[in-house]
């Protein structure tokens, strides 16, 4: 690649067009005044919104919380229509901001950035794609999202199926009429969850293969008042700010007392009322020791599994339904609509795959152990290669030629999750080791556009050639990352968040358990310190 000619040189290229790509362009471009080329693979912005188009996908943060703050204006006259923004919606937001920016300007789109090789003799960034781009850069920022490399079970005779086959992560555009049709839906993470209702809806038929039961907890979706989403606009700025320094990015007061610290009807009154209420409440607004105290943990669990029995109809289903494998919210908690209730459907079957597991993918349907089911479809709800496959798939080599893959081949190792030791001015928007899926992304993608803008202010000003992670500052991040999981109950679960759904994978907890408010204070307080952990060399080279 070396050899290859540079076709654009920039101070900054950044890969993807999603949340993360669209602030950091503006934030770069329009108030620091670089050049820069942001590259994606899709044929427009929307990044996880553009891929996930499968019946019934929505954010599970409330609208009004999912959103960019960089533009006060932006902020007000935005108007979302329901509790939580569906897919669609979200995807217009985007493309309103894209526009409303001017942000397609320096976009390529339907590229796919297929390396990054760092110069030492320039102090630069070579980044190549498919489309045979060779671009030279001094600051390569990537927000290429945590879950955005989809995930196939290698299955025996997966790709003999002779009817269509669908990754919920890489929905049609078009989308797909399941109207007569026999469906088989492997998986039952968020994205099984939400489109299963939906698809029950619309198939002659739907099999759900279920490996592990899954938690949920109602969402209780709706639309939202013009008069509720004024008096957030009202109190915009506090809102976000509260945000900003919260646990997982929502304004919302986190309970302070212990699940063992109440009667039993105390405890299941306060159980009753989120699950009226509905979401993330459940876990947040409740008690305070559910994702670190096994006991109080057992009262939440059991509290699920009673309300699964109540809702499905039939008891060996319910059963079936009913986790006990791990603890709730030891992977990532669910929220639905109408998730159990689809189970009492007469076109709905659950195929329990933990008892009698998928033998053979076969050209006319699915066998198990114990059953053959014909189907025309088969959608993967199989989830993704998290926080690390997407790195993985690109060639990106750092110092003496040394490949991040190889540097991660036993866990990602990041200072702050979004620098790595010898891969000098690399940022990773919600890299491993930062809070991101633990949290409301756009809060934490805002802080990450806030941090790296900071820190390439300050290169600019002061001289500044290289920034780098120091080995030690990584080393004990790392250390503090994995020490903070291991006081959680996250442990006790074979989840993304370990890569536990990915043969061979190391299992290794990727993101920051500790809460972005206490994430913000350590990057500020870094910062402040003089970039603490970090080696800044001086220009050598004209950059
Ligand atoms: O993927 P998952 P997802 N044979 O990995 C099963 C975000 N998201 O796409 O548990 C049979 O959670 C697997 O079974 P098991 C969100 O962060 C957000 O649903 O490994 N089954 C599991 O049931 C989420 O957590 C939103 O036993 C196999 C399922 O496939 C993340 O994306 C919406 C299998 C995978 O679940 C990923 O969610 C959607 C096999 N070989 C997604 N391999 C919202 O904000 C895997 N499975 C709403």
């Amino acid at each position: 690649m070396s050899n290859t000619p540079i076709t654009e040189t920039v101070d900054a290229v950044v890969i993807g067009a999603g949340f993360s790509g669209l602030a950091m362009n503006r934030r770069l471009r329009d108030d620091m005044g670089m050049s820069v080329r942001v590259f994606e693979a899709g044929h427009d912005v929307g990044g996880t919104w553009y891929w996930n188009r499968y019946p019934g996908a929505r954010c599970d943060s409330e609208s009004f919380l999912y959103c960019l703050t960089f533009d006060k204006q932006l902020m007000q006259d935005w108007e979302w229509s329901g509790k939580y923004p569906e897919q669609p919606e979200i995807l217009r937001y985007l493309t309103h901001v894209a526009d409303r920016f001017d942000l397609r300007s320096n976009m390529t789109f339907n590229t796919r950035v297929t390396s990054a090789h760092f110069d030492e003799s320039t102090n630069r960034w070579l980044v190549g794609t498919d489309a045979g781009d060779s671009v030279s850069a001094k600051y390569l920022i990537t927000g290429v999202g945590c879950l955005s490399s989809t995930q196939k079970p290698n299955i025996k005779g997966r790709d003999s199926f002779a009817g269509p086959s669908y990754h919920t992560g890489e929905w049609p555009h078009e989308g797909v009429d399941l109207t007569g049709k026999r469906v088989g839906v492997i998986g039952t993470g968020s994205s099984g969850v939400q489109s299963i209702p939906v698809m029950a809806k619309q198939a002659e038929h739907l099999y759900v293969f279920q490996r592990t039961p899954n938690y949920t907890v109602p969402a209780r979706h709706g639309t939202v008042t013009k008069a509720s989403l004024d008096e957030v606009k009202k109190n915009y700025d506090a809102i976000m700010e509260k945000s900003r320094w919260s646990t997982g990015g929502s304004h919302y007061d986190m309970s302070e007392i212990s699940a063992m610290s109440v009667s039993d009807e105390e405890r299941e009154a306060i159980y009753e009322r989120a699950w009226a209420e509905g979401g993330f409440k459940f876990l947040q607004d409740t008690f305070n020791d559910i994702a670190v105290n096994l006991d109080a943990n057992a009262t939440a669990s059991e509290f699920i599994r009673k309300k699964i029995r109540e809702i499905v109809k039939n008891p060996a289903v319910a059963d079936k339904l009913a986790p006990v494998d791990h603890p709730f919210a030891s992977k990532r908690p669910l929220i639905d609509t109408d998730y159990f209730d689809t189970y009492n459907r007469d076109n709905v079957t659950l195929v329990d795959i933990h008892a009698a597991p998928i033998e053979e993918i076969t050209p006319t349907g699915i066998r198990t152990q114990d059953g053959t089911y014909d189907l025309d479809i088969i959608v993967f709800a199989t989830g993704f290669d998290a926080m690390t496959g997407t790195y993985n798939k690109m060639d990106i080599r750092g110092r003496n030629g040394l490949a991040l893959k190889d540097v991660w081949a036993a866990g990602p190792l990041t200072y702050l999750g979004v620098t790595s030791a010898g891969f000098p001015n690399l940022f990773m928007i919600t890299g491993p080791g930062s809070p991101s899926v633990l949290s409301n992304m756009p809060v934490s993608i805002e802080q990450h556009v806030g941090w790296i803008s900071g820190v390439i202010e300050h290169m600019r000003s002061a001289g500044i050639s290289t920034f780098e992670a120091q080995e030690q500052a990584q080393t004990d991040w790392v250390a503090h990352v994995n020490d903070l999981a291991s006081q959680t109950l996250f442990m006790q679960a074979n989840s993304w968040y370990l890569g536990a759904n990915v043969p061979g994978k190391p299992r290794v907890f990727m993101p920051y358990v500790g809460g972005v408010g206490t994430y913000r204070q350590k990057c500020d307080e870094v910062a402040a310190a003089g970039y603490e952990g970090f080696t800044l060399g001086k220009e050598s080279v004209s950059a």
